[in-house]
């Protein structure tokens, strides 16, 4: 009897352990035991006075007064729209990212994309918008759309920034960020939050369009939040 249970016990610690190596069923215990990342990204020095867009027709469509979106910063120098991603780790993705054309911008002004994945370029003012791509390691884009088509989708195989201008209304910018890291956009304020980031130090990549890119390393703890502030600075 006893022999009997010794061998049942080592017959549970075989298939515990057995379990605990297939790395489907060992995956939730690693994601559960990654941290947080959140803070804000600020601006180093005077925040500029925002540009007024020069809106040079179909103003009845696209209204006249705008506001540049290269540089947005609030009262206490958050940067919106910036990039902030953990290099080197996969990360969740937006599975249906949308960029829309709507008021004669481009909304949002900085888009997530995963490498491959289908991003819907909409039309909602119902007039001639041209999609212009400028990247390098995919193929441009360059493609007239026409009020009554309401939805295109494009996709990008290759991780790139990539500016994205509409040659019929020349204000018109905006970003698709392709890439599979785990990745955020800083809101209205300068705030990000990033989560099951995996306990380790990493290295925190911060993109804006105007202030270029800096890195910080990291340390993330399971379960804890790492709060930072980054600061960038007008070159
Ligand atoms: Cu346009």
């Amino acid at each position: 009897m006893r022999r009997m249970s010794i061998v049942v016990s080592a017959g549970v610690f075989v298939l515990a352990s057995g379990l605990w190596f297939r790395s489907d069923v060992f995956r939730p215990f690693l994601a559960a035991s990654g941290g947080t990342v959140s803070g804000k990204v600020v601006l180093l020095g005077d925040a500029p006075q925002p540009k007024k867009l020069e809106i040079s027709k179909d103003k009845e469509k696209c209204g006249s007064d705008k506001t540049a979106e290269d540089l947005v910063v609030s009262s206490d120098k958050g940067i919106k729209n910036a990039v902030v991603s953990v290099a080197g780790v996969k990360g969740k993705v937006d599975k249906a990212p949308v960029l829309d054309q709507k008021g004669c911008v481009f909304t949002p002004h900085v888009v997530l994309v995963s490498p491959g994945t289908p991003l819907d370029v909409l039309n909602n003012d119902g007039i001639l918008h041209n999609f212009h791509t400028y990247s390098s390691k995919n193929p441009a884009v360059n493609k007239a759309q026409p009020g009554f088509k309401k939805k295109m989708t494009e996709s990008f195989a290759q991780p790139e920034i990539i500016k994205v201008n509409c040659d019929a209304h020349a204000w018109m910018t905006g970003w698709i960020v392709v890439t599979d890291n785990l990745s955020t956009v800083t809101i209205d304020g300068g705030s990000f939050k990033l989560s099951d980031v995996p306990a380790g130090t990493h290295k925190l990549e911060i993109w804006h369009e105007t202030l270029g890119k800096v890195t910080k390393d990291i340390t993330v703890k399971a379960g804890e939040e790492t709060k930072l502030t980054i600061e960038l600075a007008k070159k």
